[in-house]
């Protein structure tokens, strides 16, 4: 399998049905994120030269003698517009092969696949409920695998050593963890996977940074993983995942291939078109995304019925210099403008993507009045879209996880998580201001 045209690697062939020009190809390498977001994949078509790409929703493909054919047989396997947005995500990760999947969970269980039986998988406990669930209850059950959930925040090395086995074949990052907002340090849980002789691949779900504000691959992890379903598509329509991986691990890309086509989870042409037109904002859309929840962090820190806000661009958040220090090169350069731009305020604040969790004074009733007294906030599950939502995760995106556990993560009945969309700032935190007074009025 040869990898995908990437930042770093020269691109070859076509990607979607558009020429991609070595020339023009070749200069996106030396470009910055938002540029390959939108040209990578999106060449100008060769024979009709439209600029974005058609939707090419065949199924199957003419062959001009048996096995003759222009790079696709059956959409399953192959399908123009899955193949660009799959270039895209590993231009704009800096990998080097990209995979789409159905959904986020559909890639969970197809990298899960790929460990074979009886594996052991090494996962940060504080991991998106359906994650988890599919960890314990899918391949638990069917598979032989099993799991250790660990405290990879604020464990010391020994502690997280000692979680390994020898047949841990995967270790599962999720930073910050979905939804009290736990930062994994990632180059050091990279440096524990290789220093133990199990040798397993290290993973990191990036769905809540997106690639914009995080680059793993950077860090040293062997995947990258995406809920495409919300930043990087970023308009609440499309459901889908995705991974990415570095130019290394070409033998796993192809076997991670053979199981995208074997499984068949695959996302639809439509689909693909959708969450490509979508990540071309996604730098545009990061920036705001982050310097909105930053404003309703704030005004949700000053607020008397507020027991605890976790924003990591807070100075309150324990692992706030973590944040910061690891950002991805493009995230850095933005922060540090916004920091020039903002100077006067200089309170050591920073803009880290746009996911927002706090603890209401009280308990369920009051999360309840505050989720349903909102005007632009809407009470749903899911994140990254341009619109703002809030839940309760006890109740809704982590309830498989069992009570007790639930409880030692802290994810109790007044922790709220905000997924703060684009809308224009002050309307935000005049929004959130009006649901605090009216939770509280009697
Ligand atoms: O929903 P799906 O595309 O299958 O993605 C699963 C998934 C994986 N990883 C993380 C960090 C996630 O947050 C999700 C999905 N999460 C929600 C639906 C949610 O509201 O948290």
């Amino acid at each position: 399998m040869s990898p995908a045209p990437s930042y770093f690697d020269k691109p070859t062939g076509l990607t979607n049905g558009h020429s991609a020009t070595n020339v023009t190809s070749f200069k996106l390498r030396h470009d910055g994120f938002g540029t390959r977001a939108i040209h990578v994949g999106s060449e100008p078509n060769s024979e009709t030269g439209a600029v974005i790409p058609p939707i090419s929703l065949a199924t199957t493909y003419k062959q001009d003698g048996v096995g003759k054919h222009k790079g696709f047989e059956y959409s399953r396997s192959g399908n123009p517009n899955r193949n660009a947005l799959e270039s895209t995500l590993a231009a704009i990760e800096g990998g080097a092969f990209g995979l789409a999947f159905a959904s986020g969970s559909a890639t969970t269980a197809t990298v899960i696949t790929a460990l074979g039986p009886d594996a052991h998988i090494l996962s940060v406990n504080d991991v998106y409920g359906g994650t988890y669930r599919y960890i314990k209850r899918v391949a638990g059950e069917n598979q032989g695998v099993t799991s250790s959930f660990v405290n990879l925040q604020d464990e010391d090395d020994a502690a997280i050593l000692s979680a390994f086995q020898p047949n841990t074949k995967l270790v599962w990052i999720e930073s910050p963890t979905n939804p009290t907002l736990r930062l994994v340090d990632i180059p050091r849980i990279v440096r524990l996977a290789k220093s133990h002789p199990s040798k397993p691949l290290v993973l990191v779900d990036n769905t809540f940074l997106s690639p914009f504000y995080s680059s793993p691959l950077l860090q040293g992890a062997d995947i990258v993983y995406h809920s495409v379903t919300k930043y990087i598509n970023g308009h609440s329509d499309v459901v889908m995942g995705a991974l990415v991986l570095p130019a290394r691990h070409t033998a796993l890309a192809e076997k991670l291939r053979f199981l995208q086509n074997a499984i068949g989870a695959v996302p639809s042409a439509y689909d693909s078109w959708l969450a490509q037109r979508g990540l071309k904002t996604l730098h545009l859309r990061m920036k705001a995304h982050g310097t909105n929840a930053l404003a309703v962090a704030k005004a949700l820190q000053s607020s008397p019925y507020v027991e605890d806000v976790i924003y990591p661009g807070l100075p309150s958040h324990p692992q706030t210099a973590l944040a910061y220090h690891s950002l991805s090169p493009h995230a850095l350069k933005f922060v540090e403008q916004f920091r020039e731009q903002y100077a006067s305020i200089d309170d050591n604040s920073f803009p880290y993507s746009g996911m927002v969790s706090f603890r209401i004074r009280g308990g369920a009733e009051e999360a309840d009045k505050f989720l349903t007294s909102t005007r632009l906030f809407t009470l749903a599950e899911s994140l990254g879209g341009v619109e703002s939502l809030a839940e309760v995760p006890a109740q809704m995106t982590h309830g498989s996880i069992p009570p007790a556990e639930r409880e030692l993560l802290g994810i109790g009945d007044n922790l709220i998580r905000l997924s703060v969309g684009v809308e224009e700032t002050e309307d935000l935190v005049r929004d959130v201001e009006q649901a605090l007074e009216a939770t509280f009025s009697t």
